[in-house]
């Protein structure tokens, strides 16, 4: 069985939104027309507090400037994807009635979560695994924003979980800070994951 996996479609990654990624609105309709092809479709959604420790309003920081937290590095991001905000809907167009299940990440205050698997502590789960598995869905695959970081860090913790994970280039779109897109790349292409363009 096979699941597509749609990361982050909101609002706020979008034209327009808080931490807009170029063209994020481009890959709607593709992502809207692959979902037939697949027996799940899982959304995922950021989905942070106002006091969340990776908006640099919060930390008297620039943002993507990155700074020590006790799991590791994390780069300051404007405000974005706040609970219930507008910036935290889906993106208008995104067929969200076909999706099976929605999974929410990053509302504790205390840690990221880019991974729709792990908070970036890589070990408090969100529950994706565990739904994947009673689903028996062994194929993942990705499309979604941003390619270098939530789909990046999705997928290679799909393949540390045991499943097949295959990313369409053509479906994402990336952030691209101080080279961040050809660094997940490589980790991705090291870890395992399949890159499709
Ligand atoms: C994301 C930065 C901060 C993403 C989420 O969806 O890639 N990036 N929060
Ligand atoms: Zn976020």
């Amino acid at each position: 069985m096979k699941a597509l996996i749609v990361i982050d479609v909101q609002n706020d990654f979008c034209p327009g939104g808080k931490l807009a990624v170029a063209d994020g609105d481009g890959i709607v309709a593709p992502i809207n027309a692959m979902m037939g092809d697949f027996d799940a479709v899982v959304l995922t959604q950021d989905w942070h507090p106002s006091d969340h420790l990776s908006f640099a309003s919060n930390q008297g920081g620039e943002a993507f400037s990155t700074i020590k937290m006790p799991y590791g590095a994390q780069v300051l991001w404007p405000d974005h994807c706040v609970i219930g905000s507008d910036g935290a809907a889906f993106h208008p167009a995104l067929n969200t009635a076909h999706a099976d299940m929605v999974i929410r990440k990053g509302y504790n205050p205390a840690v990221d979560s880019y991974s729709a698997f792990f908070e970036n502590d890589h070990v408090t789960p969100t529950g994706l695994a565990g739904y994947l598995r009673e689903r028996v869905i062994t194929d993942l695959t990705f499309v979604g924003l941003a390619t270098d970081f939530c789909v990046a860090w999705s997928a290679i913790d799909a393949v540390k979980e045991g499943f097949s994970a295959t990313v369409i280039q053509s479906a994402c779109r990336a952030i691209d800070l101080d080279g961040s897109l050809d660094a997940a790349l490589s980790a991705m292409r090291d870890a395992g994951v399949r890159l499709d363009a």
